[in-house]
């Protein structure tokens, strides 16, 4: 029998939504008990040098356009994509933290009146696409309750809003919703962990069964 090919597992949600948490935990669950090896990764990869571009702008010490990031952003993912997409072919299943639906809905959260949610779309288009996006949903009142946001540019209230009420557009989108999985982030960590691998069981005999081609 051919080798499987490896997953592609994304995880999204908002600053503070315990996101990179149980990132670290599926991957550390899935190298101890799955049969594949697991690549980690995380976006923005500011390790590159268009991930320094990146950073410097969170961090608040450089400025761009608001297009301009946004592609940056995108370019970011492309660099990866080859990456990605072979690591998959030869059975390495690949775990992300952030990932273009996040592209999408930060920019378009600016209300630049030139930056929809569809015109975001575009630079993204051909990316490798998840076996699943496990949507950790949390609350404003939760993720308040977990402390205050950290300074990176993104990290205030009314922007959170406003990129929660997006996230929420694209999960009800044609080419996103059969993707994505809503989890509640607002229970306990190991509650969240637990539906986390239910879901990503779920979707891997999904694929494994040759329900759901790449
Ligand atoms: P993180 O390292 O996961 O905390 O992400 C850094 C910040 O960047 C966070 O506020 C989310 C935002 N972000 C992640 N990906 C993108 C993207 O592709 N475009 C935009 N505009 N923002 C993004
Ligand atoms: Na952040
Ligand atoms: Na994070």
């Amino acid at each position: 029998m051919a080798t499987k090919r490896g997953k592609l597992i994304v995880f999204e949600g908002l600053d503070r939504s315990g996101k990179s948490t149980q990132c670290a935990r599926l991957v550390e669950y899935l190298r101890q008990n799955g049969s594949t090896d697991v690549k980690h990764l995380r976006f923005p990869d500011r390790t590159t040098p268009i991930g320094q571009m990146i950073n410097n702008y969170l961090a608040g010490s450089s400025q761009q356009e608001d297009h301009v990031i946004h592609l940056l952003f995108s370019a970011n993912r492309w660099e990866l994509a080859q990456t990605i997409e072979s690591a998959i072919a030869g059975g390495t299943t690949v775990v992300v933290d952030r990932y273009y639906y996040s592209g999408c809905v930060y920019s378009a959260a600016k209300q630049n009146p030139s930056l929809d949610l569809a015109w975001c779309r575009h630079p993204e288009i051909g990316l490798p696409r998840p076996d699943i996006c496990l949507f950790l949903d949390i609350n404003a009142e939760d993720a308040a309750n977990r402390g205050g946001y950290g300074n990176e540019r993104y990290e205030k209230q009314d922007m959170q809003d406003r990129v929660r009420g997006l996230f929420g557009e694209m999960r009800i989108h044609e080419d996103e919703k059969d993707d994505i999985v809503v989890i509640d982030a607002g229970k306990d960590i190991e509650t969240v962990e637990k539906c986390v691998q239910e879901a990503v069981r779920v979707a891997i005999e999904r694929v494994d069964s040759g329900d759901r081609p790449l």
